[in-house]
Formats: structure tokens, C-alpha cells, sequence
């Protein structure tokens, strides 16, 4: 008996779909199809996919050429597949040529022509909304949300606004974008997503007025450095039923919720110390140290909690603009310590001392893909790993997307007390002197 084996997503199931599945079979008398796994999508990054994976296995097998579907999970699990279920030829569309010569050594590699003038992407075009976005910056620097919103359904970003004409000179020499608004009442005007990427003592002004004019609105944080103007902009969301999103991207990648479960979880028993810290030195932005002390204070309110007793704070100030903080934070049994360095340097790291293990992430851990796990009784290291692609925008968005299709506007990753609760820590950083 010949066995042929095909991969693919199957997404939003077509003819040039079904097209390849008769010719495959017609190679042999058994055909395996491999149908892409939800997590190996998302890291390779392939997160327009709009169909479960039941609906695309069901559209496989409903074509009736298919003998056994298993799912595809991983990188690299091809060569695995073909040896275990002894394959004799592997066929796939010719968008691939020559990306699996390599497979050769084990079967025969048949590149199939690819049917014309259809595709799931036409299809996702053809049949879901777009949302234009619109981004009000300040930065002409890494605006990823550019890029990484092709890669996500119903997503462009069209609309650009900047104060200063010299920051939009720079910033269209890097990014393409369609519109260029001669205020901020026309981007808003214009979009239907507001991303609010400037400095912190105008955002709230700049949130307010996209949330009034009913439009979503993603943004870099904090919002503000008042309590009460953050709590009067989530309620003027819900009163206006639009999402309020935070450009946190940490607490959209899987590597994360490995690290609440492991956690919150108890799997390293009880927690004694929480210590992270993070620094940058970019000289053109004054008041990064709150935005990368958010990145610190989420995983230690997740973690550890918005219990603490006591918090006290040493800062390094030059002028207005903090250089180093060094925050503690003292639970009932446990201790937090925080350390930000905008300008000084510090190395980054985030370490997680628990009564039954440490959890370690180096370096850049805020947007690592993995972490390590030391046992006390044992010389083993575990390693958690999960892939993702690019910079994580594109995860953010596509919850956006999720919320969005399902009209929801609240997406719970990280809780209004929580955000709340960073605010009022800023604030007292920011009132307390060097
Ligand atoms: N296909 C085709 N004609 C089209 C569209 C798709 O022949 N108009 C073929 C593709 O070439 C592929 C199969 O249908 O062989 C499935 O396509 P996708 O669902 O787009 O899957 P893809 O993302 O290409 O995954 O490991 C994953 C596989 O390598 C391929």
C-alpha cells in the first residue's frame, strides 16, 4: 500500500483546498493529513487563522480522500511523521517549492500547482471587517504595531498623526502609511482603533477624546499619573461599550501564563521573594522609567498579590526625570523588590524564590520565550519554552480581534484593581524625592 502524506491549515476550507486533497490521494492509496495545531499556528505566527481546529479537521475529512488526519503540533515534527507512518510520497502546493527538498532523503516530494485566483486570505478579506487604526505618536521609532498588524485579521493601520511635523518626517521615512491627519479630531475621525503612542502627559487628553468619540482605543502605559483619571477613563469605555486596551504584549504570549500557573499555581511551593528589574537608556524619552516600571509591576502584582504592607522607594532623580528607583515591597511573609534604571544601567532579569523552587528569566525576560526552573533537592534545570513570533504585537491584537468578533470589550488580562493599583505605586515614586 502507498502512503501519501499532505499538510496544512485549512482555514476557511476552498476549493484550491479540496483541489490538493483529490490530487494527493491520486499518488497512492492512503492519505495522512496533517491539519496545523492552534499553538504551532501561533508560533509560527499565523494568527490570521479564523477556523477551529475541529471545523478544519471536519472540512478535511468531509472532502472523503482522506484516510487519517493527525494534527500538526510542532516544528520539525514532518520527518518524525513520515518515518512513523512509513510514508512513500509527501505532496504540497508549489507555494513551497523548495522549502522541503530536504524531505527527499525520506520519500518521494511531489510539489503540487496551486489552484488560481483563490485563498483563505481573499476569503478573510472578502468576509470580515477591517479596522482601520489610527496611531497618534510621538516616537518615530519602533512602531511594530505597523508590521505586526498584517499578520492578524481585519487589522491595518492607516492613519498617523504626530504633533511635530520633524517626528512625522521621520516617521514616514520608516513606515508606510496611507493617511497622514493634519489634527488629532481627524485621526480620530478616521479610525476605528485610536493607538495613543506619545508621552505620558498627554495621553490621557488624547484617550479621553477617542473614547467620547466611541472609538476603541489601544495605548502605551501608564495612562496617567492620577488614580481617579484612569477609573474615569475605563468608565467612560463601559458607558461607551469600546475596549480600552494597554500595550502590555507579556501578558499576551503563552511563556506568561506558564509563568502564572506555575506560580499562582503553588508549583514551587510558597513564595518567598519576587525580584525583577529592567533598565534602557534611550535619551530621547524623558519619562520611560513609568513605562518600564509597568512592565515590572504586572507579573509582581500578578504574583505576588496587591496585598503588600508596606512599599518604600529609593529614587536617583536628575531634575524631573528619574534615572533609578529601587522599590520594596513587604508582604505578610514574602518580600518584592523592584529595580528600573532609565539611563543607569542595571542587568535585567526577573528571579521567583519559591519554598520549592526558583524560577529564573534573563535578560530580556519580558519578552522572553522561556524560563528555568531550579529545584532545591535536585542539580536538574527545568526549562518551560513556548515559541512566538516577532515582538508579541501581534499576539495583543489578535485578542483584540477575539474581543472584538465576540463584542466583548474587556479582556481581563490584567485586571482594573491591578492597573489601579501601578498608578498609585508611580504616583508615590514620582512624589517621593532623591
Ligand atoms: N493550496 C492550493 N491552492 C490554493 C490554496 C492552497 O493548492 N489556492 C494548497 C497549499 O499549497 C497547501 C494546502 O493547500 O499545500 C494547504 O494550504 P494552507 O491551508 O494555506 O496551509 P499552509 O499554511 O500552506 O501549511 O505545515 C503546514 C504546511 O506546511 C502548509
Amino acid at each position: 500500500m502507498k502512503k501519501v502524506i499532505t499538510y496544512g491549515t485549512f482555514d476557511l476550507f476552498h476549493k484550491g483546498h479540496y483541489n490538493i486533497l483529490k490530487r494527493a490521494k491520486e499518488y497512492g492509496d492512503y492519505l495522512i493529513v496533517g491539519v496545523t495545531g492552534e499553538n504551532y499556528d501561533i508560533g509560527r505566527g499565523k494568527l490570521n487563522v479564523h477556523d477551529s481546529l475541529a471545523t478544519r479537521i471536519e472540512n478535511v475529512q468531509k472532502t472523503g480522500f482522506v484516510d487519517e488526519i493527525i494534527v500538526e503540533e510542532y516544528l520539525g515534527q514532518k520527518i518524525g511523521d513520515i518515518l512513523k507512518y512509513g510514508v512513500d510520497t509527501f505532496v504540497i502546493g508549489d507555494d513551497w517549492k523548495g522549502k522541503f527538498d530536504h524531505l527527499s532523503r525520506y520519500c518521494n516530494m511531489v510539489y503540487l500547482e496551486r489552484t488560481k485566483g483563490i485563498s483563505s486570505t481573499q476569503i478573510r478579506e472578502e468576509t470580515f471587517n477591517q479596522y482601520n487604526i489610527g496611531i497618534v505618536c510621538d516616537f518615530p521609532n519602533d512602531n511594530q504595531i505597523i508590521k505586526e498588524s498584517q499578520f492578524v485579521n481585519g487589522f491595518e493601520v492607516t492613519n498617523v498623526y504626530c504633533e511635530d511635523n520633524k517626528v512625522l518626517d521621520k516617521f514616514l521615512e520608516k513606515y508606510e502609511v496611507e493617511n497622514t491627519c493634519e489634527n488629532y479630531s481627524d485621526l480620530v475621525e478616521n479610525s476605528d482603533i485610536v493607538y495613543v503612542r506619545c508621552e505620558i502627559s498627554k495621553r490621557f487628553s488624547y484617550i479621553k477624546k477617542a473614547l467620547i468619540a466611541g472609538k476603541h482605543v489601544i495605548y502605551d502605559p501608564p495612562a496617567t499619573f492620577k488614580e481617579q483619571e484612569l477609573q474615569e477613563l475605563m468608565d467612560l469605555a463601559k458607558q461607551k461599550k469600546v475596549i480600552l486596551m494597554n500595550n502590555i504584549k507579556m501578558v499576551h504570549i503563552h511563556v506568561f501564563n506558564q509563568l502564572l500557573w506555575m506560580t499562582q499555581g503553588g508549583l514551587i511551593g510558597d513564595i518567598l521573594s519576587f525580584n525583577c528589574a529592567i533598565s534602557k537608556n534611550d535619551v530621547t524619552r524623558s519619562n520611560l522609567f513609568y513605562d518600564l516600571s509597568v512592565y515590572t509591576l504586572v507579573p509582581m502584582l500578578k504574583i505576588m498579590g496587591l496585598d503588600y504592607e508596606n512599599f518604600d522607594c529609593i529614587v536617583k532623580k536628575d531634575g524631573e526625570n528619574i534615572e533609578f528607583a529601587s522599590m520594596n515591597f513587604a508582604y505578610p511573609n514574602s518580600r518584592a523588590i523592584i529595580t528600573v534604571g532609565n539611563k543607569m544601567r542595571v542587568d535585567n532579569q526577573l528571579e521567583i524564590v519559591g519554598t520549592e523552587g526558583t524560577i529564573r528569566m534573563k535578560n530580556d525576560w519580558w519578552r522572553s520565550r522561556n524560563f528555568e526552573i531550579h529545584t532545591p533537592d535536585s542539580t536538574d534545570v527545568q526549562v518551560f519554552n513556548t515559541n512566538f513570533d516577532g515582538n508579541g504585537f501581534k499576539y495583543l491584537l489578535r485578542e483584540l480581534s477575539n474581543l472584538l468578533a465576540d463584542n466583548r470589550i474587556d479582556s481581563r488580562r490584567i485586571q482594573e484593581d491591578e492597573l489601579l493599583e501601578i498608578i498609585k505605586i508611580l504616583e508615590q515614586v514620582r512624589n517621593s524625592s532623591d
